[in-house]
């Protein structure tokens, strides 16, 4: 009896797995989004940090490399002098099934291989490679006409709830999750009585 009520908070504790917000380092020294290739889960946040001179992230279909995806995510492009820019671009992940395709916008960055993608498919024939080599062939790089920030948040310095990113990939647990970890702490204490 005891066991099993443990058993059962402890694995609606880690079903509800806390948040990590990941970093993507945009063009630090090099036309490159790192890691291009990120694997999120739901409820995660991305965090896009850019490096001079100015670049974007836009997102795209797997198909059309290069072209903006209709209601995708756009930042706008994003300046900075020396070192990472202060401004930074969140994404929130919603559903870890769905690939999440993109490109930087400047100048024949995307062509260059200025890609990524998050949540990329497990099999198949839509790899990181073969939308790196669409994108080569493309004849444009398009940004997108829709406001800079959109399908995501523009942040000064912190991400979401003041959470430093700075370092990279910080951790945080949700308020929910704290009441749950509380509840929990709570049972295993009345246990040991
Ligand atoms: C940016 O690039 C420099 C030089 O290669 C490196 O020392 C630094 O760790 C990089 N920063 C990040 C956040 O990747
Ligand atoms: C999540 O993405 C997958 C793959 O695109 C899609 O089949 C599924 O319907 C999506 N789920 C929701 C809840 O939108
Ligand atoms: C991304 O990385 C994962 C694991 O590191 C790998 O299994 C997968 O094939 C890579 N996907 C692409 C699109 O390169
Ligand atoms: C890119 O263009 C070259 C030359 O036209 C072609 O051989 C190649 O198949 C194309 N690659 C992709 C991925 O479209
Ligand atoms: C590239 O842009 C030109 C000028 O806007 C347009 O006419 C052409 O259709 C575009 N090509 C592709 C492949 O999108
Ligand atoms: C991301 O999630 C946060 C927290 O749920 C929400 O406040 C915000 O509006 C979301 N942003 C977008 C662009 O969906
Ligand atoms: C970030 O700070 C810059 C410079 O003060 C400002 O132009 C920009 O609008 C700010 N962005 C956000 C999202 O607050
Ligand atoms: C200040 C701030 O960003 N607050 C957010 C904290 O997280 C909750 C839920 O994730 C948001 O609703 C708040 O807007
Ligand atoms: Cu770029």
């Amino acid at each position: 009896m005891r066991f099993s009520l443990f058993t059962a908070a402890t694995a609606a504790l880690a079903g509800s797995a806390a948040a990590v917000d990941h970093l993507v380092v945009v063009g630090n020294g090099s036309l490159t989004f790192e890691p291009a290739n990120l694997t999120a889960a739901e409820g995660d946040t991305v965090t896009f940090k850019f490096w001079p001179k100015s670049h974007s992230v836009a997102q795209a279909a797997f198909a059309s490399p290069c072209t903006p995806l209709q209601n995708g995510f756009w930042s706008g492009f994003i300046p900075s002098e020396k070192g990472p820019a202060t401004e930074t671009f969140m994404i929130n992940i919603t559903n870890a099934s769905q690939p999440l395709w993109y490109y930087c916008s400047r100048g024949n960055h995307c062509q260059d291989g200025m890609v990524g993608v998050i949540n990329a498919p497990a099999t198949g024939q839509r790899t990181l490679k073969a939308f790196t080599e669409a994108a080569a062939n493309a004849t444009n790089n398009t940004s997108p006409a829709t406001t800079a920030g959109a399908g995501g948040m523009l942040m000064n310095g912190t991400s979401m709830n003041g959470t430093s990113d700075n370092t990279g990939a910080a951790s945080f647990m949700s308020a929910s999750n704290s009441a749950l970890f509380t509840v929990v702490v709570a049972m295993v204490a009345s246990f040991m009585l």
